[in-house]
């Protein structure tokens, strides 16, 4: 079906929708971006369709069901008191438990958490999966802090967060700052308030509760997601010259994934700046770039001189020529003067392993340069379909093996893929990826909606 929508929408309809969402939400820029984003794709659907905004869905989609903030206070390895702020979004349930990651990060505050649940609604329903939508976290900084200083940390965030979560009710996982470990000592706490080992987190590791391929999951969904894109032309990743951001479980993993398929992947990064090995990662150097970061917790400049490359302090790796970029460290770290270098560059294709990591400006470049942009909530969604095979599993009490997973995940990938063509494909061919991820997201949560009636 090729629906006929127009990006930039500045309907009656949009402007009072925009307004109502701006003052009612007030200093929550993050949240008003996303929130645009999606509506500026779905408000020539839901015209089209009147009873959905009739019966108010999107009014209700940008409202959180529930909205969780509390305090928590730990001791630190010198005896000092600290104190930081928790949280939890539980967006939206129309489709199953709420489920979405949790995020531990200095920046993190309820504007950019009400936007990663807002974007989780839409990704949870491409999925196809019985997955509502959450998100949470705490302003707390893991970097510098000693494994014990952590597990208390995740001990008392948890002492609050069990009252609000469970298996069928709401079901965390990992994000920035969250990755097994974190997960294990949460995981511990809420077993051991509760009496019971539960599919209440997911991300678990293997040995107790986890799937296979979860930590795998977002890197190679993502270029899973950049090989249907490619495939519709005719085109494969052997060979491509690939750009990736960020430096942690999902750029770890698109790496690995992208070297065993021969494409060449150039850069990482994290927040210090970015290295540039033209040679291209290797196994070897994959295994040490994760050695570095998820053991000795080290920076990716190490990098540039173990391997005798180039270290860009402060930079950001969008300069670098490439055919795909694929940013995978947080929101907002492409904007519009790369979103153009890039496209002068030669580079056709942009899949966000990130949420949110392109600015309105450089999507606005690459829709109007038509090359291939997989929006996060779609090309990002293998982590959390994975999180949803991990809970199924656990529901049933069973182990599915690395391949029965990895199966599973690209065949999610590939639908997911298949609805944003669904809704996206233009009169001319081209797939606007944006509206179709958006109008595909929508149309399941909010039929969901519309039959369980005004709640
Ligand atoms: P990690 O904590 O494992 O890694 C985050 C990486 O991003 C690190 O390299 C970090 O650098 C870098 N980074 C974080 N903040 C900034 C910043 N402000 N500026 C520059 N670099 C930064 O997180 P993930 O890999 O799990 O998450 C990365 C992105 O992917 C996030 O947007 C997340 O929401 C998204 N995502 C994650 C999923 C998952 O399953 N984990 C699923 C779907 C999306 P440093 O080490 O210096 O902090
Ligand atoms: O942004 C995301 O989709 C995640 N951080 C993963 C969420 C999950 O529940 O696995």
């Amino acid at each position: 079906m090729a629906v006929a929508t127009q990006a930039h929408s500045t309907s009656k309809m949009f402007d009072e929708f925009m307004n109502e969402v701006i003052s009612g939400n007030p200093n929550e820029p993050e949240f008003h971006q996303a929130v645009r984003e999606v509506a500026e794709s779905v408000m020539p659907f839901i015209e089209a369709h009147p009873v959905y905004w009739k019966e108010r869905i999107l009014q209700r989609i940008v409202e959180p069901e529930q909205v969780v903030m509390f305090r928590v206070a730990w001791v630190d390895d010198s005896g000092a008191v600290r104190v930081n702020r928790g949280y939890r979004i539980q967006m939206n349930s129309a489709l199953g438990p709420y489920k979405g990651g949790l995020r531990f990060h200095p920046t993190v505050n309820l504007s950019i958490l009400k936007f990663l649940a807002f974007e989780q609604v839409f990704k949870n329903s491409l999925t196809g999966l019985p997955l509502g939508a959450g998100k949470g976290g705490s302003n707390f900084d893991p970097k510098g802090k000693s494994d014990r200083e952590v597990m208390h940390f995740c001990q008392s965030f948890m002492t609050e967060l069990y009252r609000h979560v469970g298996p069928m009710t709401d079901v965390p996982a990992g994000d920035i700052g969250v990755g097994t470990r974190e997960i294990g000592y949460m995981f511990g706490q809420y077993k051991r308030i509760r009496k019971e080992f539960s599919g209440v987190l997911t991300g678990k590791g293997l040995g107790w509760g986890g799937s296979h391929i979860r930590p795998e999951a977002t890197g190679y969904g993502n270029v899973y997601f950049v090989e249907q894109m490619l495939l519709r032309r005719g085109d494969g990743l052997g060979g491509k010259i690939v750009t990736v951001s960020g430096s942690g479980n999902v750029a770890q993993y698109t790496v690995e994934k992208l070297i065993e398929r021969g494409a060449k992947c150039v850069t990482l990064s994290d927040s210090g700046g970015f290295i540039y090995d033209p040679d291209g990662l290797n196994e070897e150097k994959l295994e040490f770039v994760k050695w570095l970061k998820n053991e000795k917790r080290g920076r990716i400049a190490e990098y540039a001189e173990k391997f005798g490359c180039q270290y860009y302090a402060g930079k950001r790796p969008w300069a670098i020529p490439c055919h795909i970029a694929m940013p995978s460290a947080t929101q907002n770290e492409l904007d519009g003067e790369d979103a153009q270098q890039l496209v002068r560059n030669g580079c056709y294709c942009v899949s966000e392993g990130a949420n949110m990591p392109c600015t309105p400006e450089a999507i606005d470049v690459f829709r109007q340069a038509k090359i291939l942009f997989g929006p996060g909530k779609a090309a990002n969604a293998g982590g959390v379909a994975v999180s949803g095979l991990e809970m199924s599993q656990n529901a049933g009490h069973t182990v599915w093996t690395r391949e029965q997973v990895d199966r599973q995940l690209q065949a999610i990938m590939k639908s997911v893929h298949d609805t944003c063509c669904l809704y996206g494909t233009k009169s001319d061919g081209w797939v606007d990826y944006v509206d179709g991820a958006n109008i595909g997201g929508f149309v399941r949560v909010a039929n969901a909606m519309l039959a369980q009636g005004v709640v």
